[in-house]
């Protein structure tokens, strides 16, 4: 890697050109894609389990169907994702591989539980809003195929945040008995959600590169005001209480929040707490029940091919 090299390579990314696959980029731009899309393309798939397990408890056949199309949505993220970084000339198969034998990250909220029907509405709410808010940051990144990818996921995305928000508003209009289902949901969901975000600023070692290469055009604590600052007033309106003593308004009308466990967000990614051996023992068993899909999809290409070559 020369200096020239370097140089030209920055002023492409001042001028807002996106970065292409097959063009120059630093080795170190390259590495950072690759942890950050495959992180991102797990924690789609590895994402489809805590909704996943109450596909078959769904309280009608209409919540049944959008549940349904949802966790398909994560696959076909993950599908994207996985792409978008073999553009990087990264092999899926290695990627998967690092998940599967807890080498990779993915996110930390999915380690948590789904322990009622309303976790699906709050998951949608307010983990498909965190996410909108740093995926749609992302849309506008410097690295072509993930800006791309990015613009269809959040379009799906807004489907699940709506969805989600629908059926917590209903509940929290509801019954007494909905109403403690969608305040316990909230009650256990709001500071993962919070979290998931990332670490504050001065704790996260990635933003340097990322910000100056313009991969991250915001930063974890931008991203996670303008989550909160449009999600606190919503949640309010719904009449569901958030468990932050401390959380108040300032006067640019910033919603701020309480002291952060980081301590709780670190074990859950280091899979000392929460759910993060079995979601890996999960996603193992789904990758052995589809050893003879991958089997046959190789046969077909190679008789294709052989058929091709005659
Ligand atoms: N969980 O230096 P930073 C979704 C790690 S998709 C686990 O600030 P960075 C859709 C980080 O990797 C949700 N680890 O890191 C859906 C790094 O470790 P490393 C996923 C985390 O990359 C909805 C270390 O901490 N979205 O929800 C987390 O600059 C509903 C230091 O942190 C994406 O992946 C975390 N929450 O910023 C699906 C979006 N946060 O790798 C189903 C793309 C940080 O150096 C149902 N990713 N770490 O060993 C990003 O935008 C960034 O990677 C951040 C973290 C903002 C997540």
């Amino acid at each position: 890697e020369t200096a020239e090299q370097h140089a030209a390579f920055e002023v492409r990314i001042e001028r807002g050109e996106k970065i292409e696959p097959g063009d120059w980029m630093p080795a170190e731009y390259r590495r950072q894609l690759i942890r950050m899309i495959s992180q991102h393309a797990h924690s789609e798939v590895v994402g489809m389990l805590p909704e996943g397990e109450w596909i078959s408890s769904a309280p009608s056949l209409r919540r049944k169907l959008i549940l349904m199309a949802k966790v398909q949505d994560e696959a076909g993220h993950g599908q994207y994702l996985y792409h978008a970084a073999e553009t990087l000339g990264v092999d899926r198969r290695e990627l998967v591989e690092a998940l599967l034998a807890g080498r990779a990250k993915y996110s930390s909220i999915f380690n948590y539980p789904t322990r009622g029907w309303a976790d699906v509405g709050m998951i949608g709410w307010l983990v498909d809003g965190a996410a909108i808010r740093n995926q749609t940051m992302l849309a506008g990144c410097s690295y072509g195929p993930y800006s791309r990818a990015m613009v269809r996921i959040c379009s799906e995305e807004t489907f699940h945040h709506k969805q989600g928000k629908e059926m917590i508003v209903a509940y929290a209009a509801g019954t007494p008995e909905q109403r403690a289902m969608a305040q316990d949901a909230l009650n256990r969901w709001w500071w993962p959600s919070v979290m998931m975000l990332g670490p504050h600023d001065a704790d996260s070692p990635n933003s340097g590169a990322l910000a100056k290469w313009g991969v991250k055009l915001k930063s974890n604590d931008a991203v996670r005001q303008e989550y909160l600052n449009e999600h606190v007033p919503e949640l309010l309106e719904a009449g569901l209480s958030i468990p932050d003593p401390d959380l108040h308004q300032n006067e640019a009308g910033d919603w701020i929040h309480g002291p952060i466990d980081w301590s709780e967000f670190w074990a859950i990614i280091r899979g000392e707490t929460g759910l993060g051996r079995e979601r890996l023992a999960t996603r193992q068993a789904a990758h052995d029940d589809g050893a003879w899909v991958r089997e046959a999809m190789l046969a077909y290409g190679e008789r294709q091919r052989a058929q091709a070559a005659d």
